[in-house]
């Protein structure tokens, strides 16, 4: 069996949750295939979305961005796989909603490039998966089983 315990980083935004997108987003990565291993509602405070976003802190957009994450709740989750950072991107799309392709959750369901419905680890950026996950989660909040439907989603 291949490889598949790779871990990666997703949250609905603000956005997503008041747009009740949350079980259309889930459902979608169950669908493909991957695990869901941890999952809870969090309302964000300032000082939690300057470090998750902190790579941004000096762009023009920052203090914008921190003010629409810590909105409203966001819906943080922790799906595993085979290559699940990359894999969950490309579901993803593209930053800007406009460059996302028709399929892709932003090109489904976003227009704007700040109101982009959700966050998922860059999967250019070594570790970021694991950065975010250690972030958002302790260790206890991740469930470690198995899914019979491995035995058919993977060869
Ligand atoms: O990993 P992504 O969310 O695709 O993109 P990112 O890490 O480069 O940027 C984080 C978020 O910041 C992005 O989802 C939306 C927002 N953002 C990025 N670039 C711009 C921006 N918001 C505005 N208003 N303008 C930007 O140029």
């Amino acid at each position: 069996m291949s490889h598949h315990d790779e871990r990666t980083f997703v949250m609905v935004k603000p956005d997503g949750v008041q747009r009740g997108l949350i079980g259309e987003i889930v459902s979608r990565f169950e669908d493909r295939g991957l695990k869901l291993v941890g999952g809870k509602f969090v309302q964000l405070d300032e000082e939690l979305a300057k470090d998750h976003y902190g790579e941004h802190e000096d762009k023009p957009f920052f203090d914008g961005l921190v003010e629409f994450i810590t909105s409203g709740p966001v819906f943080a989750m922790v799906w595993e796989g085979a290559d699940a950072t990359r894999q969950v991107r490309a579901m993803v799309g593209e930053t800007d909603p406009a460059e996302s392709a028709p399929g892709t959750i932003r090109g489904d369901f976003g227009l704007d490039l700040g109101h982009n419905v959700i966050h998922a680890s860059d999967h250019e950026d070594e570790g970021a998966n694991e950065r975010e996950i250690d972030l958002f989660f302790d260790d206890e909040e991740l469930v470690d089983y198995d899914l019979d439907t491995a035995a058919w989603v993977y060869e």
